[in-house]
C-alpha cells in the first residue's frame, strides 16, 4: 500500500508505557522483517502515515526503528546512521481560509488593537477571574518552540503574602541597580520611562506571572534532556501571552528585576529553570498614565526585496 505503513496490533507495554509492535507495509517488506529481527520497534500509535513515501526512498530492508522521540514520534535510523522523522503520526491542518479582503481587514484590525497596548505601571486592586489567566496561558503554550519541548513554566501568583515577598526581594535588587549597578548610559536610556526602585505594582496588581525558561529537561529516569532555542521559544511564548492579555482587555507590565534568581527560592522552582520575566497583570488604575513615547515607522524597522 503506497503511502501507508501500519503498526500491527499491540504486543505489549514498552518502557514508555506505549505498545511494542511491528511495522507492516505491503509496498515494501522491509519493516516487517527488520523490525521483528531487531525486536525493538515501538509505536505510540496503532496507525502511522508515512508522509510522501516513495518506494525509492532510502529506508528499506536495512532500516531499523530504534527509538521514540519524546512526543511519541517513531524515529527511524537508516544505515548511514542518520535519523529520519518522516514516519510521524499526522492530522489534517486545521486551517481557516478567508477571502483576501477579509485577510486585509483582519490584519489591520489586529494592528489597531495591538497599538493600544502599553506597558502599564499603575494597577487597580480589582480582582480578575483566574480562568482568563488560564486561557491566556493556553495561548502562550501554542507558541512555536524548539523541538516541541515547550521549555517554559508559568507560576501564577495571586497570594498577597507571596506578592509582598516578591516585591521586597525585587525592590532590594532594584535599589542596588539604580544606586550603583546601572551605568550612567543605562540610566539615561531609562529616564524617559520614569522608572525607579519602587515597585508597588508587585503588590497591587491581582496577578504576577513568573515565567521560567527550562534550560534543560529531565526524562523519566532523571537524565538530562537537552532543550533547543530556549530563549527564542520562551520569548515567543511571552509575546503571545502579552498579546492574549491585551486582547482579553487587561493590562500587563514586563518586569525584569536583575538578578531574578530570588524567584526560584520564593516560588520553589528548581535550579534548572531560569527566571525569564515577571509579568504583572490586571486592570489599570483609574488614573493610570503612561510615558508619551512613539513607535517607529515601517521604513525604520523593515526593508523589502
Ligand atoms: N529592571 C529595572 C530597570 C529597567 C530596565 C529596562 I531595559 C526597562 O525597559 C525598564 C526598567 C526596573 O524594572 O525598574
Amino acid at each position: 500500500m503506497r503511502g501507508g505503513v501500519q503498526c500491527a496490533p499491540p504486543l505489549g507495554q514498552s518502557a514508555f508505557g506505549k505498545y511494542f509492535g511491528w511495522i507492516e507495509s505491503s509496498a515494501e517488506p522491509f519493516a516487517d522483517r527488520t523490525a521483528r529481527g531487531a525486536g525493538e520497534v515501538a509505536c505510540g500509535v496503532n496507525r502511522i502515515n508515512l508522509v510522501g513515501y516513495r518506494p525509492q526512498d532510502p529506508w528499506k530492508m536495512h532500516d531499523v526503528f530504534t527509538s521514540f522521540s519524546p512526543q511519541n514520534k517513531c524515529v527511524m535510523k537508516n544505515t548511514s546512521n542518520s535519523i529520519s522523522t518522516a514516519l510521524i503520526p499526522t492530522i489534517p491542518l486545521d486551517y481557516q481560509e478567508y477571502p483576501i479582503e477579509e485577510v486585509q481587514r483582519r490584519s489591520l484590525e489586529y494592528y489597531e488593537n495591538m497599538k493600544r497596548r502599553r506597558t502599564v505601571r499603575d494597577y487597580s486592586r480589582r480582582k480578575v477571574p483566574l480562568d482568563i489567566i488560564e486561557n491566556c496561558l493556553r495561548t502562550a503554550d501554542t507558541a512555536p518552540n524548539g523541538a516541541n519541548q515547550h521549555p517554559w513554566h508559568f507560576v501564577v501568583v495571586s497570594d498577597p503574602e507571596i506578592k509582598i515577598q516578591i516585591r521586597e526581594a525585587a525592590e532590594k535588587e532594584e535599589q542596588d541597580f539604580y544606586k550603583s549597578r546601572a551605568s550612567r548610559e543605562w540610566l539615561e536610556a531609562l529616564a524617559p520611562l520614569g522608572t525607579d526602585e519602587n515597585k508597588p505594582f508587585l503588590e497591587t496588581a491581582p496577578y504576577l506571572i513568573a515565567i521560567f525558561a527550562k534550560v534543560y529537561g529531565l526524562d523519566e529516569k532523571g537524565k538530562r534532556v537537552k532543550h533547543y532555542y530556549v530563549n527564542e521559544s520562551v520569548g515567543i511564548a511571552t509575546g503571545l501571552l502579552i498579546s492574549a492579555i491585551h486582547h482579553s482587555g487587561l493590562a500587563s507590565l514586563t518586569h525584569t528585576p536583575s538578578p531574578m534568581r530570588f524567584l526560584n527560592q520564593i516560588l520553589e522552582r528548581p535550579e534548572r529553570e531560569r527566571p525569564f520575566l515577571l509579568l504583572v497583570v490586571g486592570y489599570p488604575a483609574a488614573d493610570a498614565r503612561v510615558p508619551d513615547i512613539q513607535r517607529k515607522s515601517l521604513p525604520e524597522i523593515s526593508t523589502y526585496f
